[in-house]
């Protein structure tokens, strides 16, 4: 496939969640990069900066994406010869590939472990990291059950309770505005992300804050699984995570939008849960709390507040 096609199946959202928008990004490049025909160390420098501003115009808010195209790209400017840099792309490309799905592996280690016998989780969205841990808790022989959100107005829920049903996982399926009434059957909230800031706050999935809120109140423990890679060094630069904004038209047809002329509607598709309603965050180096955010940047990412980061 294109890299101009990756980058329109990240931007209709046929390829998504940010784990999988970051493998994706990284294996587009490295095709692309073998697809180029011999033509300079230069032309290939700049043709590959070109294809990584493409990936990068997708979608603005998931970090994985950056963090990817960054890592892939990493030391291609100081290559002295064009084998070198193309040597280069693909084994970042590969190395990052491989280590995302050993990340999500490890974080379903460890989030199975902090799965009991006989509990109940929500969860909301479809979230890769999540999804991992519950099911091998599942495969580990514990007892448990689901709550799932629909998620409008994409209903990344339906994926989210096809896969729970067949793992033979009992799914109690709930519209979004339903969290609160169903929190006190929760004894854990389980959710992915897009990205974490510095504060450990975390970009998720529209309404992500509002069942945060609800467990808090519940007093549930709210557990993240994410990436080191989801992980937004430019936080620490001041530089704020922008939120997707889609296409009313997911919402209200531009039929009936047409009939309200003074109705407005909006659609961002991702919110911010504050720090202090998130009990941990789970990493594939370990379960950190949100405070430990900028030591993950620094160790992991390579953050260095004096250079350029994504
Ligand atoms: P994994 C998704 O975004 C959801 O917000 C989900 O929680 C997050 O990415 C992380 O997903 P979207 O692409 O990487 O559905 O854990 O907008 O799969």
């Amino acid at each position: 496939m294109s890299l101009e096609k990756t980058a329109e199946q990240i931007k209709n959202m046929e390829i998504r969640g940010a784990g999988k928008i970051a493998r994706e990004a990284a294996a587009a490049l490295r095709d692309h990069a073998e697809s180029l025909p011999k033509a300079g160390l230069s032309a290939f420098v700049s043709e590959m900066n070109r294809a990584a501003d493409i990936l990068l115009a997708t979608r603005p808010t998931a970090v994985s994406l950056p963090n990817a195209v960054h890592l892939t790209l990493a030391g291609l400017s100081s290559a002295e010869t064009e084998s070198e840099a193309r040597a280069l792309v693909k084994t970042q490309a590969d190395r990052f590939v491989d280590a995302s799905t050993k990340a999500v592996e490890r974080i379903a280690e460890i989030c199975a472990s902090r799965i009991a016998d006989g509990m109940t989780i929500m969860t909301h969205c479809n979230s890769k990291a999540a999804l991992a841990g519950i099911l091998l808790a599942k495969k580990q022989g514990k007892n448990i059950s689901v709550i799932a959100t629909e998620v409008r107005p994409w209903n990344q829920g339906l994926l989210t309770i096809k896969t729970l049903n067949d793992h033979e996982i009992p799914t109690t399926y709930i519209v979004d505005s339903a969290v609160r009434t169903f929190m006190k059957e929760a004894d854990l909230v389980i959710v992915g992300a897009d990205a974490v800031t510095v504060k450990g706050a975390v970009v998720n999935k529209i309404g992500t804050s509002q069942i945060a809120l609800a467990a808090h109140e519940a007093r549930k423990n709210v557990l993240v699984a994410a990436e080191t890679y989801k992980f937004a060094p430019k936080t620490a630069l001041g530089h704020h995570i922008e939120i997707e904004e889609r296409s009313t038209s997911e919402v209200l047809s531009p039929e009936t939008a047409a009939e309200l002329p003074f109705v407005t509607v909006r659609n961002p598709v991702f919110d911010v849960t504050p720090p202090r309603y998130i009990d941990v965050i789970v990493t594939e180096a370990g379960a950190v709390p949100p405070e430990a955010a900028y030591t993950i940047m620094k160790e992991y990412l390579g953050f260095n507040p004096e250079q350029e980061n994504p």
